[in-house]
C-alpha cells in the first residue's frame, strides 16, 4: 500500500512544477496522498491548441485537453470548459478513458499553502445556465494508473457521464509536459 501511495503522490506533482516538499499522506483515504506543490509555482507557457469539443443535450464542452506526464508518472489531468445551457442543474458524475485504469473526477484546493486534491464522490455540479472550467489547480479529470501515457501532439478519447444529459465522447488534445493551458 505505502509504495503505491508514494508513487501516486510523486506522479501528482506534475500539477505543480518545482515541487518543494511532498508531504506524507496522513489518512487511509488514497486521495490524501495527492499532496501538491505550494501555490504560486512557476507556470509553463500555454500550448497552442484549440481543444476537443462535444455536445450532449443541454451540455456543451469545449477546449478539452490533457498533457504529457513527466517520464515515469502514473497520473495525468484532463481539462475543459463545460457549459449547461439548460434550466436544470446537471452533474459530471464519472468518466472513462482507455489510457487510465482508474479515472476519477477531482477538485484541487490550497490547504495551508499546499495544493491537495480529492475525488468528488457526488460528481461535479454544472449549474443551470452556468459554466464550470476544469483547469490545472482546480477541477480536473484525473487519469490514475496510466496504461498508455498521453504523448504531446496526440489525442486522448474520454467518455464523460452526466447525471441528466447522459454519456458523451470527447477527444482531448495532448499538450506538452508542464503545460498550464491552451491558447486558441
Ligand atoms: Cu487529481
Amino acid at each position: 500500500m505505502i509504495p503505491a501511495r508514494l508513487l501516486l503522490a510523486a506522479g501528482c506533482l506534475v500539477f505543480g512544477i518545482g515541487a518543494a516538499a511532498a508531504q506524507t499522506a496522513p489518512a487511509a483515504d488514497p486521495h490524501a496522498g495527492h499532496m501538491m506543490a505550494p501555490a504560486g509555482s512557476p507556470m509553463a507557457a500555454p500550448a497552442n491548441m484549440a481543444g476537443g469539443k462535444a455536445t450532449i443535450g443541454e451540455i456543451r464542452i469545449e477546449g478539452g485537453w490533457t498533457r504529457q506526464p513527466p517520464p515515469g508518472a502514473k497520473v495525468s489531468g484532463g481539462f475543459m470548459t463545460i457549459t449547461n445551457t439548460g434550466k436544470v442543474a446537471d452533474r459530471l458524475v464519472s468518466f472513462t478513458s482507455p489510457i487510465a485504469a482508474k479515472p476519477e473526477v477531482h477538485e484541487m484546493a490550497v490547504t495551508n499553502g499546499v495544493m491537495t486534491m480529492r475525488a468528488l464522490d457526488q460528481g461535479l455540479e454544472i449549474p443551470a445556465g452556468g459554466t464550470v472550467v476544469l483547469k490545472p489547480g482546480s477541477f480536473h479529470l484525473m487519469f490514475i494508473d496510466l496504461t498508455a501515457p498521453p504523448t504531446a501532439g496526440g489525442k486522448v478519447p474520454v467518455t464523460l457521464t452526466f447525471e441528466k444529459a447522459g454519456k458523451v465522447e470527447l477527444t482531448l488534445d495532448v499538450a506538452p509536459i508542464g503545460a498550464m493551458g491552451l491558447t486558441k
